[in-house]
């Protein structure tokens, strides 16, 4: 699962490579009815909370990245491990389904990073972070930043154990995807809205897209950003801040 070295990574350790909810499968009789999804999601739980004790017992602040392929995760993470690394240790696990492409870019910049590659799975488990934790050993009082698989379905079901959910939305991809979307952007304590500097050019509303959102997370801050101009990223790194 971990490919630190290169080497091709198709003998990952899942007996099923994507066991969560994407039909009700009903085994047993009469009675007693469980949900493999219920299953996957208790144990998956069960795993997310211990990751959350192990940081909590560091200081270890984890925050859960999650958006479509292309919203500008990686990005807007190259930008904040270097604007941010100066204030305290910073760490990064990125999740793909292959390549280490996104972990080589985070390299680049000095940060400590781990690749999770989850083969046919769509988002990372408790059980991933778990390793990635092992592999990372973050520093007392580090920002754990993590950016998912894209796709603005599975990551919104699988707690990792993070502090924080950010979902990311570009400008490009239109004002509809809170309410297409509705389980991921209720997951959200902050939402960011990506690629402020093409607003010129695209037929987005950003005030309709925050009441999209609010429709279906009354609460959520959202914050406008451009990881490409540094339009907001400091009130983004504030929140960062707030999140120990
Ligand atoms: N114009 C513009 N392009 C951006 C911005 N953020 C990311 N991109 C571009 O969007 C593409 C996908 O970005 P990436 O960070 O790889 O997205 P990810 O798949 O969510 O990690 C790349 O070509 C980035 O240069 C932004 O704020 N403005
Ligand atoms: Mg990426």
């Amino acid at each position: 699962m971990l490919r630190e070295d290169g080497a091709p990574d198709h003998g990952h350790p899942h007996p099923d490579p994507h066991p969560h909810p994407h039909g009700r499968l009903r085994p047993g009789g009469a009675g007693g009815t469980v949900t493999i999804e219920q299953k996957v999601l208790a144990k998956n739980d069960l795993l997310a909370e211990r990751n959350r004790t192990w940081m909590s017992d560091r200081g270890v602040v984890a925050v859960n990245l999650m958006s479509s392929p292309g919203a500008g995760k990686t990005t807007l993470l190259e930008r904040a491990v270097t604007d941010l690394g100066g204030r305290r240790p910073v760490a990064v696990v990125e999740g793909d389904q292959e390549t280490r492409l996104d972990a080589d870019r985070i390299r680049r910049t000095g940060c400590a990073v781990v690749q999770v590659n989850t083969g046919a799975g769509c988002h990372l488990d408790a059980e991933m972070m778990r390793d990635a934790l092992t592999a990372l050993s973050p520093a007392e009082g580090s920002l754990l930043m993590v950016e998912n698989v894209g796709n603005l379905v599975c990551p919104a079901l699988f707690d990792l154990g993070e502090r924080s959910k950010v979902v990311i939305i570009s400008v490009t991809e239109g004002t509809d995807k809170p309410l297409k979307y509705p389980y991921m952007f209720a997951a959200a304590d902050l939402i960011l809205i990506n690629k402020s500097d093409l607003l010129p050019h695209v037929d987005f509303d950003v005030e309709q897209c925050e009441r999209h959102a609010r429709s279906v997370n009354p609460d959520v801050r959202v914050l406008t950003v451009s990881a490409t101009t540094g339009e907001g990223l400091a009130h983004w790194y504030d929140w960062l801040a707030e999140q120990r």
